[in-house]
Formats: C-alpha cells, structure tokens, sequence
C-alpha cells in the first residue's frame, strides 16, 4: 500500500486503510487520510483483462456529462500524482481511488420498497442521462458479460469437462436448471430484436451500488467497472434479483426465499419515472422477463464454477457455490409463481 499512497501523493504515516465493503470481484478498502475519506479499489486482473477499459469508459462518461452540465451527480476518480484515473503498480496491479462522498451512505439489505424505489430510479436516471452518448464508442469491459447464451453453454460444457464428483451429486439442480432453458431462448430472441436497444448499463445494480443521503434519497450510483452497452433487463433484472427477496444469494435456510410484491412494484415505478420515454414497448413488455433473465443467469454462473472448482468465484465453505445456485433456481421458482399477478 505504500507504493498506492505514493502514487496519490499521500503520506503513508497520515493514512490509515481498513478493507471495505461485500464484493466478490475486487479489494475495496476505505482510507482516511486525517479528516478526508477515499475509496480504494484494487482490480481484479483475473476478471478485468484490460483495466485500461475502465478507466476510459469513465473519463468518456465524465466529459460527456460535463458538456451536458445538467448538474447530474457522477462519482470520477481521484488523480493519481501523475495525473491518471488508475494507477498502475509493475508487477502488482491497478488500483482506483474516489473521494468518499460526505454525508452518504450505503446498504446492504433492502428493508423497505421506498429503497427499492429510490435505487432503480437512480440506475434509471444514469441511464437516461447518458443516452445520447454514442453507446458504441464504449469499451467492452467484460466481453460477454451478460450473454446469456454463452453463460448457458458454458454451464453445458462444464457438464463434460468439470469435477466428477462435483457433477455425480449436482444431477437434480442441473436437470432443475436444464428444464428453464427456455429463458435462453426468449434471449436469443431479445438479440435479434431491433427493438430491443443497446444503452448505457451499469450491470451491477445491488442495492449496496447506491449512494444514499442523509434523508435515504438516492445520491448517485457507484462500482462502475461493468458500465458498458447492454439491455435494460441486465440492470432491471439484477435490482429483482437482489431487492425481490428479504435475504441474499448466501442464505442457506430456503424456506426464507419469499418475493415481496411491494419491491417489484417500488423498482418498475422507480425505474419508469426515468425511462419511459426512452424504452420501446417491447422493451417494456420484458420487465418479469428482466427478472427471470438476471436469476436464471446467477443460477448458471454459481452453479457453473461449482462445477469448474469455484476458480471465479471463489468458496467460504465446500459447497458454497453449490448452495448459491440452489438459492438462485428457488427465487426463480418463487418469482415464477407470481407471474400473472406481477405482469399485472
Ligand atoms: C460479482 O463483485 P461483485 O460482488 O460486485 C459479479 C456479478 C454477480 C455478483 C454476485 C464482475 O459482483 O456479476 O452478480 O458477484 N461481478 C462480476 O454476487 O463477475
Ligand atoms: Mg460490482
């Protein structure tokens, strides 16, 4: 770390470092430097080939947004000493900072639809805000990310090539997972869809991505390394997959997967006051589907990397990946259920 502070121009003895926050992906730590807050990144080259990617996506966003001069609140890097948005250590990394937004907070769990609400009106705005960017001009930070066809075959191909015993005691919740493949076809389907319009999207939108005042109204949206094109069911999927459901893709206790009416209706209204003149009425027809989309692909992945070992996600306990897929096909199963009385 005395190498991240001496590129920031910061004293080592004046800073403290305390690791931050829930991610799976990268090092977050919060760094007080005597009465100033930073957020410290470090990126997780595994996942992020080309962190490069990120930092340009975001210096594209911040002048797009300056020009724009609407006043709209967008978190930008600090400055490195040498005047870059990342800093690159030889042989270590690449690290971010940004300056702690005074008198925000953060959440973890959703406790109340008004939260829900003021989330996806945030992740609605930030994508509203940003659509006469020329969307293509982004870079991929992660090819493929969200393509649902491709999570599906590799899901497939780990059936041939994962861990044997891994693969002998996984039959039923892969059968269970085979059976809703039609939700890859319905994507497939989204794909060659003009209708369907790549805009700017977050691609991680939990709860814990949201920056909230003093009063719990939403401030602006954080964590924008996924920030490239993509569809809207990526951002309005992935707040029903983690704001539907009083308890998280780690609960092991299924009987509490429940989904909570209220929320739905809290993040539809949140995200259309911002979108509606921007979505196509195809695209509005898709909000359950958005929902389905982001679990069922969740499901896949975990269950995916069980089966490769847990080399991507990593496992707390044997098994852990194995149980976040079980927790992710019953919100699937739960939502399901509520079908007609949602698209109502
Ligand atoms: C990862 O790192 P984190 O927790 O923000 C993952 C998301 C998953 C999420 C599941 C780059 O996000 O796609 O939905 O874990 N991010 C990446 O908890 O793979
Ligand atoms: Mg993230």
């Amino acid at each position: 770390m005395d190498k991240v502070l001496a590129g920031y121009g910061l004293k080592e003895v004046q800073c403290s470092l305390k690791p931050f926050g829930s991610g799976l992906i990268n090092h977050t730590w919060v760094l007080c430097n005597g009465a100033e807050q930073f957020i410290v990144q470090k990126v997780n080259r595994n996942v992020f080939r080309e962190p490069e990617a990120i930092a340009w996506n975001l210096a594209f966003i911040d002048a797009y947004l300056e020009k724009q001069d609407e006043g709209y609140f967008f978190v930008s890097p600090v400055k490195t000493a040498s005047g870059e948005t990342m800093l690159h250590i030889e042989g270590d990394g690449y690290y971010r900072m940004f300056p702690f937004v005074k008198g925000s907070h953060s959440i973890d769990v959703v406790e109340d639809p008004q939260q829900a609400y003021e989330a996806a009106k945030q992740f609605g705005m930030f994508t509203r805000k940003l659509s006469g960017i020329d969307v293509d001009a982004l870079k991929i930070t992660l090819p493929s990310f969200h393509d649902l066809s491709l999570r599906y075959e590799q899901f497939l191909e780990a059936l041939g090539s994962g861990n044997p015993l891994r693969l002998a005691a996984a039959t039923s919740l892969i059968e269970a997972l085979k059976g809703h493949s039609y939700i890859v076809d319905r994507f497939r389907e989204i794909q060659r869809n003009p209708e369907f319009k790549q805009r700017v999207t977050h691609h991680d939108t939990k709860i814990s991505n949201v920056l909230f005042d003093a009063h719990n109204k939403g401030l602006c949206v954080i964590d924008l390394d996924t920030v490239m094109p993509g569809y809207f069911i990526s951002d309005v999927g992935d707040m029903m997959r983690t704001y539907l459901c009083p308890v998280s893709e780690e609960e092991k206790d299924f009987s509490k997967i429940v989904v909570r009416e209220d929320y739905y209706n809290a993040i539809v209204k949140g995200y259309l006051e911002e979108m509606q003149d921007e979505l196509t009425q195809a695209e509005k027809a898709h909000f359950f589907y958005s929902g389905l989309f982001m679990i069922y692909m969740q499901a896949l992945r975990f269950l995916t990397d069980h089966l490769n070992d847990d080399r991507y996600y990593g496992a707390r306990y044997e098994g852990h990946n194995f149980v976040r897929a079980q927790n992710q096909l019953t919100l699937l199963e739960r939502l399901l259920e509520k079908r007609e009385v949602l698209e109502k």
